[in-house]
């Protein structure tokens, strides 16, 4: 025998398939703090031949597999798990525990502490699935106790609670040695509606007696009655591999049940026309075809008839996402210019669109690549720098490879186009004769422009832009000097070379 006690503190075992464990290990705190094991949610403990488990201190089990290491399983291929007294927080939760109780002992082997264990499944020990000694008074609740020699031997004074539990397929279901001291056993189903087998009437004593029951065997100083006639459904849960969305009507269900022995789908509540059919892990499941929000209604039905129903959802999204808006839309002057894309739904954001203006040419066109990112789930804005050089003309914004939520790729697409402006207008001309001095406070200014810019004089827009080559405006005057500086603005924002300073 050997202690892995030091790889063991505060340690979490997480992923699938822990390998073998070949030797004991110890979970205590041998150098004076505590020591803590978390087994976590999918971990597979496989226990080489003998091995034991032992707890001295603090181990958090969760929805892990604790077995054996053989490829064929039987019962008693290793020890099983033992927890002392002096352990602190123990607690098992959807804990798996199976094949172990070898040399006569148990999967489960409690002294003097009072774990919760719920959910667990104890099964196939050679011995007994849980023993409980010195005390140990755990809350039992929801768990499948199966396939062992014995389900629960319980000695000494503890007060142990079983509830709901499914307990069946045992040798022998519950076994108090020390039947003065009863244990709480009600509401459980012992394999059978006529309840467990008692077949000591020791009813005078005011103990139990169901010599018809054709459950697991419970022996004297077990309150057992009233048992469950139903097999509680524990452990009923299902999961769409797809997630929330999906491209496809064709999804994968994924059940679990520790106790059902049959299943039914469908998107209608009321389950019309769908027949049960036998519990399986996973299982194909074809949509309803429209594009929309679905509801998946999974009930579970055990081998008594009884059911539980649970939902889920998904979205269905068939639909190829499109641009629904561009900017800009009105020319663009050199700089660094600003592309943004308005998409018609939530794109995937890990996903970049390919983005690219492409100038048309008679031989050859000219594209350049828009490097950016995703603003919000619907906008995606890139840039680029375009100078005098990139070369005047109406670009034509083609846009692929962007993904919608549901993983559906965009057509290609041209989603519009800009035109870039880079050149000047000419510098208007001011044909108006302006006479200086003068006492008229309002000259009217006139003269000939580029048609499609606007007049800007002293930084104000005295013109609108228009197709005009010719402009006029009445400007006021201030008393005193009165400077001038006119000059031509085009769509683009390209500014002419202003006319030579006036003053009036
Ligand atoms: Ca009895
Ligand atoms: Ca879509």
């Amino acid at each position: 025998m050997r202690n892995l006690s030091s790889v063991s503190f505060r340690r979490q075992w997480r992923g699938i398939a822990m390998g073998l464990a070949l030797f004991h290990i110890s979970i205590s705190s041998t150098f004076g703090y505590g020591a803590t094991l978390t087994i976590a949610k999918g971990v597979v403990v496989q226990a080489g031949e003998q091995v034991q488990l032992v707890v001295r201190d603090s181990l958090n089990a969760q929805e892990a597999e604790i077995t054996s290491g053989k490829t064929a399983p039987s019962p008693g291929d290793w020890r099983g798990i033992r927890v002392y007294g002096s352990a602190t927080v123990v607690g098992f939760s959807g804990t798996t525990i199976s094949y172990g109780g070898a040399a006569d002992g148990a999967a489960l082997d409690i002294s003097g502490v009072s774990p919760a264990i719920n959910g667990a499944q104890i099964k196939n020990s050679a011995g007994a699935g849980i023993k409980l000694r010195e005390g140990a008074s755990p809350t039992i609740s929801n768990g499948v106790i199966s396939g062992n020699g014995v389900g629960i031997e319980a000695s000494g004074d503890g007060n142990p609670v079983l509830s709901n539990s499914f307990i069946t397929g045992n040798l022998y279901g519950l076994r108090n040695l020390n039947p003065a001291h009863p244990i709480k056993a009600v509401q459980n189903w012992w394999g059978d509606t006529s309840g467990p087998l008692d077949a000591s009437d020791d009813t005078a004593g005011g103990g139990l007696y169901n010599p018809g029951g054709l459950g697991n065997q419970v022996s004297d100083g077990v309150v057992y009655s009233p048992w469950s006639n139903l097999i509680p459904i524990l452990g009923g849960s299902f999961t769409i591999s797809e997630g929330a969305i999906t491209a496809s009507p064709g999804i994968t269900i994924n059940l679990s049940c520790m106790t059902c022995k049959e299943f039914r789908i469908s998107e209608d509540p009321s389950f019309a026309g769908v027949l049960f059919q036998q519990f399986t892990s996973t299982l194909p499941f074809s949509l309803s075809t429209n594009d929309g929000l679905k509801k998946v209604y999974v009930q579970f039905q055990t081998s008594t008839g009884n059911s539980s129903q649970l939902s889920s959802q998904i979205i269905l999204d068939t639909t190829k996402p499109t641009v629904t808006a561009m900017s800009p839309t009105t020319p663009v002057k050199a700089g660094d210019i600003t592309l943004t894309l308005t998409f018609s739904e939530a794109m995937s954001t890990g996903t970049q669109p390919t983005v690219t203006v492409t100038r048309p040419g008679f031989l050859l066109e000219t594209s350049y690549t828009i490097t950016g990112g995703w603003h919000n789930s619907t906008t995606w804005r890139g840039s680029y720098s375009f100078t005098a050089s990139s070369g005047d003309a109406t670009y034509v914004v083609k846009v692929s490879g962007a993904k919608d939520l549901a993983q559906n790729a965009m057509a290609d697409q041209q989603a519009g186009s800009f035109v870039l402006d880079t050149t000047p207008p000419t510098t208007p001309d001011l044909t108006s004769q302006v006479t200086t001095p003068t006492k008229v406070a309002n000259q009217t200014l006139t003269g000939s422009k580029e048609a499609n810019s606007a007049i800007i004089i002293n930084n104000v827009q005295r013109v609108p832009l228009t197709a005009d080559t010719n402009w006029s405006y009445s400007y006021p005057l201030a008393e005193g000097a009165n400077p001038l500086a006119i000059f031509a603005r085009d769509a683009a924002g390209n500014d002419s070379t202003p006319l030579a300073p006036r003053r009036s």
